[in-house]
């Protein structure tokens, strides 16, 4: 029997490099996301490719009612979920505290915080009847250190790896595994949507680095993922060459060293 994997947030990005690589190693991948047209288009390009066995699952994770009715469904159709990866997640402006959109807030703590503790609060349980599971958290390093102007989506991420810490604690019993993942600047969608859609701002922030691309977190993923069953990778945080934390990056060297 296959392994199965489930994948928040993979109508882009790293969740889309995620599903592609473990349905291209031969898991049944299970797919969310909002945007259905997507989803239905990963979802037949993976079973063309791959011949992989695809759901696609459409909600909203902030929709605490949506995620509960689309997981119970979910439970009826699949005996074991092997793997869930909180990949849906964004970042909503970049402003300093005293000129923050509390709109932009609500999204960031809604989906990156409570979209992940809905989605694992239904398959938590699942893989501590199966007594085994691997819940992979996707962090960042700006869950790491503060950065100007990062304020709350940080401390979402902060958040994030709080609650991998305390995961791993509560479900060590079960022999459920918790990784989180922290990755650096990444080269995807999450600009333009910080930026609202601005695709000159966006592209401003890759020049002249080598971001991260999705494929190298869907690596590894894979790799934390299919590890011997008694070692696991609690904390793995990684940047491109041009970047030595969430703070300090080739741009930052120039400018203070005004090369
Ligand atoms: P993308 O914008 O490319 O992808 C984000 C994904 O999350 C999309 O598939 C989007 O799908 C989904 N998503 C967003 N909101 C929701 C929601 N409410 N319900 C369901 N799905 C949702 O960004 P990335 O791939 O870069 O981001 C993925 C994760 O990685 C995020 O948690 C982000 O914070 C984190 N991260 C990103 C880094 C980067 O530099 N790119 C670095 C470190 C961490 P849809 O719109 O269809 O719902
Ligand atoms: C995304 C990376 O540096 O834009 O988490 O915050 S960064």
């Amino acid at each position: 029997m296959n392994k199965t994997i489930f994948v928040t947030g993979a109508t882009s990005g790293f969740g889309k490099a995620i599903a592609t690589l473990f349905a291209q190693k031969g898991f049944d991948v299970i797919i969310n996301g909002r945007r259905n047209d997507r989803l239905q288009a990963l979802k037949q390009e993976l079973e063309t490719q791959f011949q992989s066995k695809v759901i696609a699952l459409c909600f909203d994770v902030r929709d605490k009612d949506a995620v509960n009715q689309s997981l119970s469904e979910l439970k009826q159709q699949v005996a074991q979920i092997d793997i869930l990866v909180n990949n849906a997640g964004l970042a909503a402006g970049l402003a300093t505290i005293d000129e923050g959109d509390t709109d932009n807030w609500d999204r960031m703590i809604d989906t990156n915080i409570k979209g992940l503790l809905y989605v694992t609060r239904q398959i938590a349980p699942m893989m501590r009847e199966q007594c085994s599971g691997h819940i992979v958290n996707i962090g960042s390093t700006a869950g790491k250190l503060a950065y100007k102007n990062g304020n709350v989506y940080c401390a979402t991420k902060f958040a994030v790896d709080a609650l991998s810490q305390s995961m791993r604690i509560d479900l060590l019993p079960y022999g459920i595994k918790v990784t989180a993942i922290n990755p650096g600047m990444a080269e995807t969608e999450f600009s333009l949507v910080r930026f609202a859609g601005d695709e000159a701002r966006a592209a401003k922030m890759y020049e002249g680095v080598s971001a991260l691309k999705a494929e190298d977190i869907a690596d590894a993923v894979y790799y934390c993922a299919t590890l011997p069953p008694h070692v696991c990778i609690n904390d793995l945080t990684l940047t491109c060459l041009t970047q030595a934390n969430g703070f300090y990056s080739i741009k930052e060297a120039e400018r203070i060293t005004n090369k």
